[in-house]
């Protein structure tokens, strides 16, 4: 008898593929385009004396992650928009005419009389075109702010300089002339009528300038993570603790994370991200995301020294895509590791334009330090924010790192690099990003399905028909439990599942979806097929409530997830089968929200899969399933199956929407979460935290 494997691709080697129009499939699968901004007038600016700290903040950080988005081709598949200059009105909208009137001075100032005013700011200079460049450089965050609101493109990148987050109504700061994202928010409201808007600042230090400008403003949350160490750190604040949380109406509004330690890896972002940041901007429902985007918490940088590697910034902004309706401004702030910050930019503009985004190879596990800062930060928002509302979390800690503190070099402790490290940095880091990036399928997105009828459809690549003889569909599901089927159409079915799962590890094809009379049936097959094909590990997430079998021999390799499983019924009996416990019956509300940012999502990460399927019952309402497909897709390099019950035809052109790359629609409004579910589901984290990191902030 012919092993599995063999007889699996005697039977599927002809089938499909044979008429698929590549080149139209590619197009199609490019949403509504992505905008880059960058005039190299911006790098006229630079520092004219000699600084220590002023000299990393060097034109070349412009012009090479130009450059670089050039070398990988993403420069040219952006939509190229240009800069203009920020009128004074506009300046002014955060900061003081005296400030703009002083800064407008130095234009004419000789070398001398440039060092003597930056003198008067804490670390920044001005050369003569500072002035232009910062007009510039806040103008092409204007152009971006515009362009994506207004829908010309989904989504952009402003390549700038000077940085603006430490820039405050009344001073430069930390190389900052005008506060770049703080306008902008401030012209989204005012020009566009916007509501709510997101800034997420993951630069490592605290965008203080941003923070002062909306502390009493509840109509921009403002996130920031940032190197803290007790206040060691620059700019040595107590207004960038967790506990500056906002003032007046703008309590609650304002989340400051601060890590007190060096070293903070992608891991410890995510977990920010998953245990604080998601479930509140899920529920505080911005109609757009800006983000603050300095590359100096990444690997390498002088400044931060944090461990990140690059492709956490596809994660992070993958992540930040399913809000707003994927209206997404991401803005230049630090980064003075060239090669870490150019590298970085190139994966954030890559997932903007939709391309897989790398798997992680970090550890995936925060560390300590991280989990205390997360707790303390949930514990003071614990009482602004419903999602938060039901989770015991007791009280405020002292962080184990609180001794450092004395400690004689417990900050900058590890070399600064200099200019011959670097050039090996930079050679490491090119050959580090050469073995991570994920090859780009010619086809995003397979549809085993009978017929097309709808646009979205034609958008995807149909597998041609296949049927399946008795003795073939008996082999493939040899040794498992299930039993032969005779219908017809099931069999025709589990035959186009198996081929879209093969030319997804062929890599021919980035994602697919099936319809399928009998997902609980299908969704073995293909985790089967998968596992046999030797997929090393699976995620199989299961929306709906049927009953899918799990064999204990596959523990380990598969996780399965159940969301909304009757618990009476599925007792947990491995870490690696779980289904969630709801007390009530659910609808897409905050419960929905907490369940998948807190536990689902870490879950799914700690698990690292080379492939997720995802099935999709009756029970799903489509805004919640289509944040789940959209969420996954970060993973496993996007390799995807989802399958469909046949009874849901409404949710087709929706989901093969989303794996072609659209946005998650924004749910509108945020609906509260139910306290049994909350209470119930955060019961779950505790248990399961024991055995699953990525689940951890809080320590006992
Ligand atoms: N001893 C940005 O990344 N460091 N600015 C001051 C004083 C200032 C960083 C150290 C760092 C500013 C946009
Ligand atoms: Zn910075």
């Amino acid at each position: 008898m012919c092993s599995f494997r063999l007889c699996t691709q005697a039977v599927f080697h002809e089938t499909g593929f044979k008429k698929m129009d590549i080149s139209k499939a590619k197009k199609n699968a490019i949403g509504r385009g992505t905008a880059i901004i960058y005039d190299e007038e911006m790098a006229r600016h630079k520092l004219l004396w000699d600084h220590p700290i002023c000299s990393f903040e060097v034109p070349e950080r412009l012009t090479l992650s130009h450059d670089r988005l050039k070398h990988y081709g993403l420069l040219e598949r952006c939509v190229p928009v240009p800069v203009r200059e920020a009128t004074d009105e506009e300046i002014l909208l955060v900061h003081s005419s005296d400030y703009l009137e002083s800064v407008k001075t130095t234009e004419t100032m000789n070398t001398t009389e440039l060092k003597t005013f930056s003198d008067n700011f804490d670390v920044a200079y001005f050369h003569q075109s500072t002035f232009r460049c910062a007009k510039l450089s806040l103008g092409a965050t204007l152009q971006l702010v515009d362009t994506v609101v207004m829908g010309q493109v989904q989504n952009g990148m402003a390549l700038v300089r000077p940085p603006g987050h430490h820039s405050q109504q009344n001073q430069a700061s930390g190389f900052c002339i005008f506060n770049n994202v703080a306008v902008a928010a401030e012209y989204a409201k005012r020009k566009h009528g916007l509501h709510r808007i997101l800034i997420v600042d993951w630069d490592v230090h605290h965008g203080q300038g941003t923070q002062y400008c909306f502390e009493d403003d509840p109509s921009v949350l403002y996130f920031s993570w940032h190197r803290y160490e007790h206040q060691l750190y620059w700019p040595n604040l107590t207004d960038s603790n967790f506990d500056a949380v906002g003032k007046g109406k703008g309590a609650g509004f304002n989340i400051n994370v601060p890590w007190n330690q060096i070293g903070m890896k992608t891991a410890d972002y995510l977990t920010a991200f998953f245990h604080v940041l998601l479930p509140i901007a899920f529920e505080f429902n911005p109609e757009l995301v800006i983000v603050s985007a300095g590359y100096d918490s990444a690997i390498g940088d002088p400044a931060g020294l944090m461990s990140s590697m690059p492709e956490c910034y596809a994660h992070l902004t993958h992540l930040l895509m399913s809000l707003a309706n994927g209206k997404l401004c991401v803005v230049l702030e630090g980064g003075y590791n060239v090669s870490s910050l150019t590298e970085s930019v190139c994966m954030t503009v890559r997932t903007l334009l939709g391309d897989p985004v790398p798997l992680i190879k970090e550890e995936l596990a925060p560390c300590l330090s991280a989990s205390e800062t997360i707790h303390n930060v949930k514990v003071v928002h614990q009482q602004y924010w419903d999602i938060l509302k039901y989770q015991d979390m007791n009280s405020v800690l002292v962080p184990s790192t609180e001794k450092l503190k004395e400690e004689e070099g417990a900050t900058n402790s590890l070399p600064i690099l200099d200019s011959d490290p670097a050039k090996s940095f930079q050679l490491l880091m090119e050959a580090y990003i050469r073995r991570i990036l994920p090859q780009v399928p010619p086809v995003r997105t397979a549809a085993a399905i009978s017929s097309i009828k709808s646009a979205v459809l034609e958008k995807c690549v149909k597998l041609e028909d296949k049927s399946l003889s008795n003795e073939e569909i008996t082999t493939l599901l040899s040794g498992s439990d299930l039993k032969c089927h005779e219908d017809e159409t099931a069999l025709l079915s589990l035959g186009r599942i198996c081929c879209i799962i093969q030319q997804i590890i062929r890599k021919q094809v980035r994602n697919g979806f099936a319809i399928s009379s009998d997902i609980s049936l299908a969704s073995r097959a293909a985790l089967k097929y998968s596992l046999k094909s030797g997929l090393k590990r699976v995620l199989l997430i299961n929306t709906g409530n049927m009953n899918i079998p799990f064999k204990s021999q596959e523990d380990g390799k598969v996780l399965l997830l159940q969301m909304y499983g009757k618990q009476e019924v599925e007792k947990r009996t491995s870490k690696h089968r779980i289904s969630l416990n709801w007390q009530k019956s659910i609808e897409y509300s905050g419960d929905f929200l907490y369940a998948l940012f807190e536990i689902i999502l870490p879950l799914a990460y700690e698990h690292e899969p080379e492939f997720i399927i995802i099935t999709v019952g009756s029970e799903n309402e489509g805004a919640a399933v289509s944040q789940v497909v959209h969420v996954m897709q970060g993973l496993a390099e996007g390799r995807s199956l989802v399958l469909i019950q046949d009874s849901e035809p409404q949710l087709v052109d929706l989901i093969a929407g989303i794996l072609l790359g659209d946005v998650a629609p924004r749910a509108e409004p945020y609906n509260p979460a139910c306290k049994e579910n909350l209470s119930s589901l955060e019961r779950q984290r505790q248990e399961l935290q024991e055995h699953w990191r990525m689940l951890q902030y809080s320590v006992n």
